[in-house]
């Protein structure tokens, strides 16, 4: 475990330096506020931290209250070394943001303990982010394909047209089904059939940006949001797509297994409220899968206008 010290006085830092290396403790030392302030802002800083509270520059109070004013992960557990034994003291280090403090001059023993009680904190804040994580991954992510789910595709085509109201900088999608799907399931059986859309989506991602998002829209479909990209962008786009996945035979324990894909584009100069894009793309993805698949078309104002007659109709 690394551990940040300041304290200014050279003999008072050494006897903590070797006290908390025999302890085990990696230790990052600093001669003063101002320094331990500059190490503690780096994403590799340690998150148990001990601060002397008088010191040049900045002192340990003020070191607290700027950490606390920071994001607070990764949470750094502070310990506030002083001399102050008022009660007004102890009361004005927590609530400048100190997790605990020990007067000067400390007991060994006592330092050590606390400074354990600090890791279980620590340990149980990592542990809470760790879970967190995965939660927010299991809910965002489709398991098969680690592609964004239904979901999150959504959120983010929301998210990138509200930027598009503001900058006026066109997006399009690209909504992709896979042709005879159902055929590959009966004739290998639906293992093979996940194989083949966990391999379509690795495809996929090797051929678009590293900013373009691409999710798991439906069984064999697939959405993408291509943000800064006009129609012309799109179809070529889906294109070099297209020839990807129909010019390489997967090699599953099945056997090899060829596949096309149909799609449908659209572009937010069309409309900018997501469910009539993807309708739009919908269409023109209807028109891909008529016109004999393995094709990509382009959605068009027509799409759109028949889009929101059939929502109309519906409602
Ligand atoms: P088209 O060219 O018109 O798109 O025909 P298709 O066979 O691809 O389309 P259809 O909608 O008839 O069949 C889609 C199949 O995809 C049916 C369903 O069982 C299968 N499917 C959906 N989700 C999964 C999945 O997660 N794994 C597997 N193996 N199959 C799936
Ligand atoms: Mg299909």
């Amino acid at each position: 475990m690394r551990i940040l010290i300041a304290e200014d006085d050279p003999v008072s830092r050494r006897l903590l330096e070797v006290t908390l290396h025999k302890w085990g403790y990696e230790v990052v030392s600093c001669p003063d506020g101002t320094t331990a302030w500059q190490t503690l802002q780096r994403p590799d800083s340690p998150s148990l931290a001990i601060l002397d509270w008088m010191m040049p520059g900045m002192d340990g109070l003020q070191v607290c209250r700027e950490v606390r004013q920071q994001a607070a992960e990764p949470y750094v557990y502070i310990l506030l070394l002083t001399a102050r034994s008022q009660k007004t003291d102890i009361i004005a280090g927590l609530e400048a943001g100190a997790d605990d403090y020990l007067t000067k001059p400390f007991d060994a023993n006592e330092l050590r303990m606390r400074l354990r009680a600090g890791r279980r904190i620590l340990d149980l804040q990592a542990e809470l982010i760790f879970v967190r994580e995965a939660l927010r991954e299991r809910a965002t992510r489709d398991s098969l394909t680690r592609l964004w789910n239904r979901a999150a595709i959504y959120e983010l085509l929301q998210r990138e047209l509200g930027r598009v109201r503001r900058t006026e900088i066109p997006l399009s999608i690209i909504l992709v089904d896979i042709d005879y799907f159902k055929r590959i399931n009966d004739t290998y059986g639906h293992l093979a059939g996940d194989a083949v859309l966990r391999e379509t989506a690795c495809c996929m991602q090797t051929v678009i940006r590293p900013y373009d998002g691409i999710g798991r829209y439906g069984g064999e479909e697939f959405l993408l949001v291509l943000p800064e990209c006009d129609a012309a962008g799109a179809m070529a786009l889906a294109e070099r797509l297209r020839d990807t996945i129909a010019a390489e035979a997967m090699v599953l324990a099945e056997g090899m297994i060829r596949i096309t894909v149909s799609m449908g584009v659209a572009t937010s100069s069309l409309t900018q409220e997501p469910d009539a894009l993807i309708g739009a793309a919908d269409a023109a993805l209807y028109r891909a899968k008529n016109g004999g698949r393995n094709r990509v078309e382009l959605a068009t104002a027509v799409d759109v206008m028949a889009e929101s007659e059939l929502k109309g109709s519906m409602a």
